[in-house]
C-alpha cells in the first residue's frame, strides 16, 4: 500500500519522538535554557532558513501548477521569518555572517541534493521539515518569557494549518509516486527527522563558533 504522511509519522514514531522532544526545548519552555545555547539555535536557524528558502523555491520549480498557491503562501511567509530572525538577532547583537556549524551545514547539504529528487520526495520533505517545527514547538509550550513568542511562531494554529496543507499537497503527489519514489520519500523522512534532532543538539551543546 502506498505510504501517506500519516503513515510514516506512526510507523517511525521513536525517530518522530527524538526529532520533537529535546531538553533545548523543555530549557526553553521553563526558561532554563541559557543565553548562549538560545543563541546558537537563533543564529544557526537562520543560516538554516537562508537555505530553506532556496530549498522552497527548487520545490515550487518541480510542482504542479494546482500546488503553487499554498507553495508561494509559503515563500511568503519566509521572507518575513527572514526579516523576523534579523531584527532577533539585532536586538541581542548577534552577528549572522558566521560559519554554519556541522548539523547545521549537513542539513543544507540534504536540502541541495533533494533538488535532484522527483516531485514527490520533495514535497515529503518540505513538509516534514515544518510538521516537525510545528510538533516540537507546539509539544513544548507554553513557553517562559521571551521564548513564547518563537513557540507562537510555529506552535501556532494558523502555521498548523499551512503544515496540514503542505501534509495533503505531499500526499497527492506520493499516491501517484512509483514504488521508488515512495520509498525515496520514506528514507528522506528519516533523514529529516535525524538531522533535526542533530541539529537541536548542536544548539543545547553550544559550540564554540
Ligand atoms: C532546523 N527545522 C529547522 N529550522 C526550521 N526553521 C524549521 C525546521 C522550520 O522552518
Amino acid at each position: 500500500m502506498a505510504a501517506d504522511c500519516r503513515q510514516l509519522t506512526h510507523r517511525h514514531e521513536t525517530a518522530w519522538r527524538e526529532a520533537t522532544v529535546h531538553p533545548f526545548l523543555e530549557g526553553c519552555r521553563t526558561g532554563t535554557i541559557t543565553p548562549q545555547q538560545f543563541e546558537t539555535w537563533l543564529v544557526q536557524d537562520y543560516l538554516f532558513v537562508v537555505e530553506f528558502t532556496r530549498f522552497a523555491a527548487r520545490v515550487l520549480v518541480a510542482a504542479p501548477v494546482e500546488h503553487f498557491d499554498v507553495l508561494l503562501d509559503g515563500l511568503t511567509a519566509l521572507r518575513d521569518e527572514l526579516s523576523w530572525f534579523r531584527t532577533h538577532a539585532a536586538a541581542r547583537s548577534l552577528r549572522l555572517d558566521v560559519l554554519r556549524q556541522e548539523s547545521c551545514a549537513q542539513y543544507c547539504r540534504f536540502m541541495d541534493q533533494l533538488a535532484h529528487t522527483p516531485y514527490p520526495v520533495q514535497a515529503t520533505a518540505f513538509w516534514v521539515i515544518e510538521a516537525v517545527y510545528n510538533f516540537a514547538w507546539h509539544g513544548a509550550s507554553p513557553m517562559a518569557p521571551p521564548y513564547d513568542e518563537f513557540a507562537r511562531r510555529w506552535g501556532s494554529p494558523e502555521f498548523g494549518a499551512y503544515v496540514e496543507q503542505l501534509r495533503r499537497q505531499a500526499d497527492e503527489a506520493l499516491s501517484s509516486a512509483s514504488g521508488t519514489e515512495q520509498t525515496q520519500a520514506e528514507a528522506a523522512f528519516l533523514d529529516v527527522l535525524r538531522l533535526e534532532r542533530s541539529f537541536w543538539q548542536m544548539a543545547f551543546e553550544c559550540p564554540e563558533s
